[in-house]
């Protein structure tokens, strides 16, 4: 713990670990006990940010037990089941993905089929700028550095569908922001067979009906491809070169290039290929007219209407142009993101129409994405807006508790409680 901390952080420290204590499952930890009980992957990027803080060792089992998930071609699947977990206690398990018929899936551990943001080399090169033991932190990262060179070199192969430099998600699950109305319009242009399928979903605002039957469509689409690269580049329905995918994906491709070097590999092929991912972000996903960034949708080539929070994710860009910084932090801080003043930005654009402060992705606000952001403000020097994000965090979790997300407005608590990354960022802020 941070010997720096008043007694009011040290409490705050203290149940924040207590939570990442709780969650963790011997091997790894569970984005939240009821509600997500297997291994997610950008939970467990965020997660063991945290647990570096407080357990390193178990910060880098996390990575390597989520690596067990990896794919032939380098895929790192979004979820990773557990097997112990009863199969009723999760929707969509294992059955939905079929992993286990997929030539190239690993052969002792079900998976999904998915990716979601590629926050792990930055996640792992974080990790080893606060080990203790360097020696055995650089043999950690050695180990891992193939791993990761693999899930990269996959998105780059399969992902970039129009070799652009951006990659492309292929469900809105891909994105981390589930049922963000950015993606609205290309899921009602998606044709649904005649029986629709809508599982039953036990908890509260999460998408159901309709929306879920589309969801569960898009897999379907991808397992009965054999979740081919031909199908994704020329059929699947779904394709969307989103901001903050790539800005993670950016951040990492940087972080390998360090990593490399800290390893003894070659930095420069990942020096030039993040510099290629920051000139096609700005090409292809700035939108001068508004001064923000927009997701593109591939199948119809136009850049989607909705402005979220995912707008803000190439502040994780060290290289953005100071303009296009000046452009975004005016955004963040306007009425549209910041109206309600001391709690952190909400998912969606207040003044959107489809802005909804209990829907989940649609409104609320989430400590992700906001530590995302507070990340990207010191990056670029703006510690007036750091200061801000990490001031009204902190704000939010002492009134409500770890929960999963938050009422934009008033703070309330909502979803999940005990939610794992909620917890690891915090101790991460506070370190
Ligand atoms: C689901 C685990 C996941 C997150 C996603 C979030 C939610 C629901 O929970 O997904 O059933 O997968 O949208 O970003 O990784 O915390």
């Amino acid at each position: 713990m941070n010997s720096r901390l008043t007694g009011d952080e040290t409490v705050l420290w203290q149940a924040a670990a207590r939570v990442l204590d709780a969650n963790w499952t011997g091997g790894a930890t569970v984005p939240s006990p009821g509600l997500y009980p297997h291994q997610w992957s950008w939970d467990s990027a965020f997660v063991s940010m945290g647990l570096a803080r407080h357990r390193h060792d178990r910060a880098e089992d996390e990575l390597l037990s989520l690596f067990r998930g990896q794919w032939a071609d380098g895929l790192l699947p979004h979820i990773v089941f557990n097997s112990r977990v009863a199969r009723h206690a999760y929707f969509p398990g294992p059955e939905l993905w079929d992993s286990d018929r997929q030539p190239g899936a690993p052969r002792d551990v079900r998976t999904s089929g998915l990716t979601q943001p590629p926050l792990h080399a930055l996640a792992a090169l974080r990790l080893h700028a606060c080990a203790a033991d360097l020696e055995r932190s650089r043999a950690f990262l050695a180990r891992l550095y193939p791993m990761l060179v693999a899930q990269h070199r996959y998105l780059a192969r399969v992902r970039d569908l129009e070799s652009t430099g951006l990659v492309a998600i292929c469900h809105p699950w891909e994105s981390g922001l589930d049922n963000s109305p950015a993606w609205d319009r290309p899921l009602g242009a998606l044709q649904l067979p005649p029986t629709g399928y809508a599982p039953r979903r036990t908890p509260h605002t999460l998408p159901t009906g309709e929306d879920y039957d589309r969801y569960v469509r898009l897999v379907t689409l991808l397992r009965e491809s054999g979740y081919h690269p031909g199908h994704l580049r020329e059929t699947h329905p779904f394709a969307v070169e989103d901001p903050l995918v790539n800005a993670t994906y950016l951040a990492s491709t940087h972080a390998l290039a360090e990593i490399a070097r800290i390893v003894g590999g070659d930095p420069v092929p990942h020096r030039e290929h993040a510099d290629r991912v920051h000139r096609a972000l700005l090409d292809r996903l700035w939108d001068r007219d508004t001064g923000c960034f927009r997701a593109r949708d591939l199948r119809d080539g136009r850049l989607l209407p909705v402005v979220t929070v995912a707008s803000f994710g190439p502040l994780l860009d060290p290289e953005l142009p100071a303009p296009v910084v000046r452009d975004l932090t005016d955004l963040l801080l306007s009425a549209r993101f910041a109206g309600a003043a001391g709690y952190p930005v909400p998912t969606c654009d207040i003044q959107a129409p489809a802005f909804d402060r209990g829907g989940y992705w649609r409104g609320p606000t989430w400590i992700n994405t906001n530590w995302i952001l507070w990340y990207g403000a010191l990056a670029h020097g703006l510690p007036v807006v750091a200061d801000l994000l990490y001031g009204s965090t902190l704000r939010l979790v002492r009134q409500s508790g770890f929960r999963e997300y938050f009422d934009p407005f008033d703070g309330t608590g909502r979803g999940s409680h005990d939610y794992s990354w909620s917890a690891a960022l915090v101790l991460d802020l506070l370190a």
